[in-house]
């Protein structure tokens, strides 16, 4: 299948002239929306947030196209070469509209609408209120104001999306690059009318996510209701140019922003007013508010902030519509925080760790002025350990002997608490049924003894092969090389909905450790019945058990297993057969994770070129499963981090054009731009999530841009720069020190 996509950002489709591509040899068939209209029903993201507009989700762009790739017809072919040239064959009547490229401008009464029914482009807005917080600015000694801006990116996978769809006598099945193939079952469900048993989603190991491949996409329906169609198997393998126009986009905001402190760098409130420009539909099932949402839900950071009032707009525009991508919000609210910080830490001549240490919550539980628990958190520790390893007393005395006038050293620090493995007290969204907080294990020991333990989370480079083993092994007591996980197909495991939200150690590991507790007991009593001992002297470790204190007495695993198949004598009276368990795990709120970064940098003044010299990560996700996957994640994350801060940017021209579209100009980091990453994990356990784990799977992403854009800050604070946008690219650093240069010649 190959689509032909619009060229237009805001445009009306008129006649669509498909003769010629229909009649090209190799062509199976040619469609539009028409074609589709009593096959495919919309799909909408449900939410009950104020002023919510909820947009069609539909496989082709009916009567007017909102972005520019927006896929309008769909072809199929014996080839993707012949795809493509049928796609080129396609005249279509186009009657472009006034495009609508700017978020702020979109709000203007005069704007041209994106979707006219509204009667507006603003399509959702949120606020948290906690406290009072204009008496509290009001008598501030000190107040720090500054206009934010976090430019739009990729997540950009190496691996483009992709989705294979075929149909046989049970009902289809779906291979889709996809995080959420649980998502995309019941998707599938509802918009093709077809019962959710006569649908398998597949998602096979098709690389990288990162958030973009977690919603549903126009792509999967589209190959799913053409293979009914033409009653063949029909593959899409997205490009790169696909990509970057069609998959969604993220960390598009403007945020005004104020702090007030008392003389001594207490914070006394924070307003902030995010209006976030989320393209032009709402996606389904997260809704146009994830990031909004979560930009002011994380803005007080691990702070102390007795008073807030965080407001959120999102507003339409003809761009690619905005989801997730690692970190969703929170790495831009974590850049505005602690740069905040920071311009309040210079005002006040006090160094930048202190003024976080006067600031850090110290008491857990802690109510977050937006209503999120933090279970606990290890600011200070993460802060001090951090800093010494990034030798920070070191750099500011290197800074100090320095006299080299072009090139300036920096070193910039960013704490964060995120929420992780979140349960169903948080809706993703105001009122969206979408079941983002349970998650399901089931295991099994099957008669020769080995276990199998399948989840409905679809791991795509996190590791949960090995990490989700090394939980069942431990809880049940079996060797790890016994222990294989399946996950990522609807049909070989409980129902779940899939990797995102750093959610899989701590819901599937917490399902994993009631379904593996429910089967060691069994096997317990099992093997203390064939022992003839007491369930309670029985060891069970490393696949075999043992009575206590003889270890003589003993049965194997696989034995264990083959009694409890083999049933009646071999079992104790009244034990059911069988050795397997399904258990669901809701962690309720979820539990804090927490880091500190430190960023060191050097700015080459006549270049503009920031280089990141080192890299230094202390973080708290509670009990450390695989302390070199947690390595990895973060290493991964901080990459991402710095391709956000320095380099990576989706720039759309006056007439909403992608100038961006290809890996020539979209620039994300190479091995050449990431230091050495230093990673150090504290592993306290935490309180309240079965097995002491809390989530990292992001939080590389979130904490870097902050530490470097307040590195960058750092490194030019006596020429009077102070950075408020990213990423800090070299254009924007030359213009911010020609804007500041005396005039000579
Ligand atoms: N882990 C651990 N100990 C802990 C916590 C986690 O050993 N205390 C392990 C986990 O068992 C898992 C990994 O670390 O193997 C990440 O765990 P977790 O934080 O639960 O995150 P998820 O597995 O749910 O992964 C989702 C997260 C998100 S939201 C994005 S975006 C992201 C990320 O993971 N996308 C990725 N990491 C990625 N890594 C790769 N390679 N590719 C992506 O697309
Ligand atoms: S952006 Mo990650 O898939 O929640």
């Amino acid at each position: 299948m190959a689509f032909l996509r619009s060229p237009h950002a805001h445009a009306r489709i008129g006649r669509v002239d498909l003769a010629s591509a229909r009649a090209m040899p190799g062509v199976v068939t040619c469609v539009t929306a028409a074609d589709l209209r009593d096959t495919v029903r919309p799909l909408r993201a449900a939410s009950r947030m104020t002023g919510y507009h909820a947009t069609d989700l539909l496989p082709l762009a009916a009567d007017k196209v909102r972005y520019q790739g927006e896929p309008v017809v769909a072809v199929v072919a014996e080839s993707r070469y012949v795809a493509e040239d049928a796609v080129d064959a396609i005249a279509v009547e186009w009657s472009p509209l006034p495009p609508v490229p700017d978020a702020r401008a979109a709000m203007a009464a005069e704007s041209p609408l994106v979707h006219e029914e509204f009667g507006t482009n603003v399509i959702l807005t949120r606020a948290f209120r906690h406290g009072d917080v204009d008496p509290a600015l009001a008598g501030a000694a000190l107040v720090v104001r500054e206009r934010f801006r976090f430019r739009r990116h990729a997540a950009l996978p190496i691996e483009n999306r992709a989705a294979l769809a075929a149909w046989n006598a049970d009902g289809l099945t779906l291979w889709s690059s996809t995080q959420v193939p649980g998502m995309v079952r019941d998707a599938l469900a509802e918009s093709l009318a077809v019962p959710g048993h006569r649908i398998r989603v597949v998602a096979p190991d098709v690389g990288g996510g990162f958030g973009l491949k977690s919603s549903v996409y126009a792509e999967e329906i589209a190959v799913a209701a053409l293979a009914r169609r033409v009653g063949r198997p029909v593959k899409w393998i997205g490009d790169r140019r696909e990509d970057l126009l069609a998959s969604t986009q993220a960390w598009d905001e403007e945020i005004d922003a104020t702090l007030a402190l008392d003389g001594h760098g207490t914070i006394r409130g924070l307003r902030a007013s995010v209006l976030a420009d989320v393209g032009a539909y709402s996606i389904v099932p997260w809704t146009a508010s994830i990031e909004v949402i979560q930009v002011i839900s994380f803005l007080p950071g691990p702070y102390r902030v007795p008073a807030y009032l965080g407001e959120g707009a999102g507003v339409a525009t003809n761009k690619a519509p905005m989801g997730p991508y690692r970190g969703v919000g929170r790495p831009v609210a974590t850049f505005v925080m602690e740069s905040l910080l920071d311009r309040a830490a210079r005002r006040l001549g006090l160094d930048p760790r202190e003024i976080r240490r006067r600031n850090f919550i110290t008491e857990f539980p802690w109510r977050s002025p937006s209503g999120i628990v933090w279970d606990s958190g290890s600011f200070a520790e993460t802060l001090d350990e951090a800093a010494r390893l990034a030798d920070w007393d070191g750099v500011r005395a290197a800074q100090s002997l320095r006299g080299d006038a072009t090139r300036r050293l920096g070193v910039g620090v960013a704490s964060y608490v995120e929420l992780t493995g979140i349960g169903s007290a948080i809706p993703a969204s105001p009122g969206a049924d979408i079941a983002t907080g349970t998650e399901g294990a089931t295991v099994r020991v099957d008669p020769t003894g080995t276990v199998t333990a399948s989840f409905g989370l679809a791991c795509h480079g996190q590791g949960h092969e090995t990490t989700l083993a090394q939980v069942v092994a431990d809880t049940l007591g079996a060797r790890l090389d016994d222990v294989r996980v399946v996950h990522g197909d609807t049909s070989a495991g409980p129902i779940g909905t899939g990797t995102y939200a750093s959610r899989s150690a701590v819901l599937g590991g917490g399902a994993a450790i009631l379904a593996s507790r429910s089967v060691r007991e069994k096997a317990l009593a099992i093997a203390a019945h064939q022992l003839e001992a007491d369930a309670r002297d029985i060891e069970l470790q490393e696949s075999a058990a043992w009575v206590r204190g003889a270890p003589d007495r003993r049965v194997s695993l696989r034995e264990i297993a083959r009694s409890a198949y083999l049933g009646a004598r071999r079992l104790p009276k009244g034990l059911e057969p069988g050795l397997e368990a399904t258990r669901y795990y809701d962690p309720f709120f979820g539990t804090a994770s927490s880091a500190t970064h430190i960023a060191v940098v050097e700015v080459d003044l006549a270049l503009g070129a920031v280089t990141v010299l080192r890299h230094v990560v202390v973080e708290d996700c509670g009990r450390v499963i695989n302390p070199r996957i947690v390595e990895g994640q973060t290493i991964g994350g901080v990459a991402q981090g710095i391709g956000g801060a320095l380099l990576e940017e989706l720039v759309y021209d006056d007439q909403a054009q992608l100038a961006t579209g290809s890996l020539m100009d979209y620039l994300p980091p190479t091995a050449w731009e990431i230091p050495p990453i230093v990673v150090r994990h504290l592993d306290r356990p935490s309180p309240s999530t079965i097995g002491g784990f809390k989530g990292v799977g992001e939080g590389g992403t979130i904490g870097a841009p902050a530490a470097i854009a307040n590195a960058v800050s750092d490194a030019l604070g006596s020429l009077g720069v102070e950075i408020a946008e990213l990423p800090v690219t070299p254009d924007r650093i030359f213009r911010l020190l020609a804007s500041r240069a005396p005039r000579t010649g």
